[in-house]
């Protein structure tokens, strides 16, 4: 009698205790959205692939990272990501700059036309006290930044005709997305900017509501823009779309010390691995979209003053909203670069 009631209790405790290891397993095996505007044909979306990938392993699968492309998470309004992240409604992003921007308005200085000449002046920037003066206005508004990844410097298509100078662009529909500023750069230069989501972009372009875009080659490449009549696409290097691995500080909260360190470096190692993959990438990605019968126009010196010439005017509207003290210290990191 006694024996059995040992025994009968004693499966009642493996059994509860089963159930509990199940549970807490579950408890400790969490996943997250992360947020992004382009999916894994394009490098940006394998970045942040990258990263769910060495969350998961580092954490032996108690943090699961789910990547969400094409913005969906905001019905592809992709300017809103970062209200969204900062309210919980997503947990985490890999965000271009562009995209922030509205709600950030020192990221703005990424998108000052010309500002970065070249990858080092890039890296002048991510990489120092301007960087870190970035990351502090984005804490500041309740997103966590871990690290930097790269969208690639920006290039000028359109359906029309070669550009070879600022006069080119006159009268030419161009889409443009994120930050009133892209308005202000594409008006100084004559074009006539209309902003829409790279969701609209594409069918915008295919049925020539509008002759251009701009966009890193890599995703002119992999959107294959050549089919959507881009068949002349000048080298500017106008800006450079930096990204950013962010958390809703709400989230960030609930994770221990060691978990936050443990999503911090991959993100770093992650955006590293992105940032050589589409710098290196590069050469043929311009190949392929050579060998399409896009004709690559490349600036001389000459022209491309030209150009930095005639959007000057950006910079006096849009230092003071920036912050004359980020813009200068940025101006000057690339001096010595
Ligand atoms: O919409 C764009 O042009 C894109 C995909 O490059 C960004 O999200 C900034």
């Amino acid at each position: 009698m006694r024996l059995k009631k040992f025994f009968t209790l004693g499966a009642i405790t493996l059994t509860m205790s089963a159930l509990m290891s199940s549970a807490s397993l579950a408890q400790a095996s969490k996943e997250y959205s992360v947020s992004t505007v382009l999916g894994n044909t394009y490098p940006w979306g394998q970045t942040a692939e990258k990263w769910a990938e060495l969350v998961t392993e580092r954490s032996e699968g108690r943090i699961m990272l789910k990547v969400y492309p094409n913005a969906q998470l905001v019905s592809g309004d992709q300017t809103k990501e970062f209200s969204a992240m900062r309210s919980g409604l997503i947990d985490m992003a890999v965000g271009s700059t562009i995209n922030w921007s509205p709600q950030v308005p020192e990221v703005n200085l990424f998108s000052l036309p010309f500002l970065m000449p070249d990858n080092a002046a890039v890296d002048a920037i991510t990489q120092g006290e301007v960087g870190q003066m970035v990351f502090d206005a984005i804490a500041k508004r309740g997103v966590v930044p871990l690290a930097w990844g790269e969208n690639g410097f920006r290039e000028i298509s359109n359906s029309k005709h070669a550009i070879t100078k600022p006069e080119d662009l006159r009268g030419l529909k161009i889409r443009v997305v994120g930050s009133p500023l892209f308005l202000d750069t594409f008006n100084a230069l004559g074009a006539n900017p209309t902003q829409m989501s790279w969701a609209d972009a594409l069918p915008a372009l295919t049925t020539g509501a509008v002759d251009g875009q701009e966009n890193p080659l890599s995703v002119f490449s992999a959107a294959r823009a050549d089919r959507a009549s881009q068949k002349h696409l000048t080298l500017w290097h106008y800006m450079n779309d930096p990204l950013i691995f962010g958390v809703s500080e709400r989230v960030w909260k609930t994770f221990s010390t060691e978990d936050q360190e443990l999503l911090k470096q991959a993100a770093y190692d992650a955006g590293q691995w992105g940032i050589q993959k589409s710098r290196t990438d590069l050469e043929s990605t311009l190949a392929d979209i050579r060998e399409r019968g896009v004709e690559v126009t490349e600036l001389t010196a000459e022209q491309h003053k030209a150009f930095v010439d005639a959007t000057q005017s950006v910079y006096d509207k849009w230092t003071s909203r920036i912050g004359k003290e980020l813009v200068e210290k940025a101006q000057k990191a690339i001096e010595e670069r």
